[in-house]
């Protein structure tokens, strides 16, 4: 698997004619490495790969890390990679422009001085936009783990019950189920505050007949979930039950409508389209949804803004909602993967509209 990542970025380095790309974000670094430690960096040329780390972590990078040579430095990571870079005759270096701060960037250009500093924008993040089979796997986990976390809650809400030990709840057992984690810091809305779309849980004890929006999902070896379901305490008004029937519908539409090759546009007017000609479209703000992975926002969004395509190996949340300021509000999301022919529907939570 990495032996592949390896020479896709070496397609990478081709195209945008460099002889060496530096990478050090986290996330990327894992990605084309194997290496889940926190600090390193991977220097790549055409027939080379280093990873650059310190003594806490060279053990562990030669065994995660196993299409590059682990090199060791003694506190001075970027004076080693010049004397790499030199010996390799590299011109031209690549390097992650939107994660290099400022004051690195000028330490950079005073250690790399004779060497072109070349900026790479999404790239890689663009290669971490299709999953390969093992990706698909830890997400699936993620999700089953996500899903038995929510039929678990649902024994556990009721008024009173505050919506910070909600969270506690779903954290323990979706970690206990083999999370390494939470995904995110888990939402849990209820009342007036589900009317906030990232209302993070709260002292606020759940009450009686209130919406709670709870949005959470696991980090199953480095891979996230993202689920949101709203359900119902006590008895629901004419008013409650439309805004739910309204976004479960969006939610559906998108679901059946969804193919390789529509734009993050198309995708996000499913649901637009059918939110605004039921009256509701000032109460959807926010885009449709978004790629998730090694990270839970990834750049693929279902947006107005969003002209890139579908492509099969995607995985997207969908989630819709509306919101009613001082009333409630409504999400359901789910997670797909995009294939060939049109999507998987990867969560397969209940949806509707569950009254405690
Ligand atoms: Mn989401």
């Amino acid at each position: 698997m990495e032996a592949q990542r390896l020479s896709k970025v070496r397609e990478v380095i081709e195209q945008q004619e460099m002889d060496a790309l530096l990478i050090s974000s986290p996330f990327n670094r894992r990605y084309v490495t194997g290496f889940t430690g926190t600090a390193g960096w991977a220097v790549i040329t055409q027939d080379q790969a280093w990873l650059v780390t310190d003594f806490r972590y060279v053990s562990q990078a030669g065994q995660q890390a196993k299409e590059f040579e682990v090199v060791q430095h003694g506190g001075q990571p970027l004076e080693l990679i010049r004397e790499k870079l030199g010996a390799a005759g590299v011109k031209k270096m690549g390097f992650e422009k939107h994660h290099v701060p400022f004051a690195d960037y000028e330490t950079y250009e005073r250690t790399f001085a004779g060497i072109e500093l070349a900026p790479i924008g999404d790239a890689i993040e663009k290669l971490r936009g299709i999953k390969d089979e093992r990706e698909q796997h830890c997400i699936r986990k993620a999700i089953e783990i996500t899903e038995k976390a929510f039929a678990f809650i649902l024994g556990v809400m009721k008024p009173g019950v505050t919506e910070r030990e909600v969270a506690a709840e779903l954290e323990y057992f979706m970690r206990k189920n083999g999370a390494v984690s939470s995904a995110y810091p888990i939402i849990v809305a209820s009342g007036a505050r589900s009317a906030l779309p990232h209302g993070l849980a709260s002292d606020k004890p759940l009450g009686m007949n209130e919406f709670v929006t709870m949005d959470f999902g696991a980090n199953y070896e480095g891979y996230c979930s993202d689920l949101t379901r709203t359900v119902f305490i006590g008895k629901p008004t004419e008013r409650h039950r439309e805004i739910y029937q309204i976004v479960m519908e969006a939610n559906q539409s998108v679901l059946e409508g969804l193919k390789p090759g529509m734009t993050g546009k198309e995708g996000d007017s499913l649901a637009r389209e059918y939110i605004t000609g039921r009256g509701y479209g000032d109460y959807f703000g926010h885009g449709l949804g978004h790629a998730f992975g090694l990270e839970i926002h990834e750049p693929m969004r279902f947006s107005q803004q969003t002209e890139d395509k579908l492509e099969p190996g995607m995985i997207m949340t969908v989630e819709p909602g509306i919101y009613l300021p001082d009333f409630g509000g409504v999400r359901i999301e789910d997670n797909i993967l995009v294939t060939d022919t049109g999507i998987e529907v990867l969560t397969t939570s209940n949806k509707e509209l569950i009254v405690l």
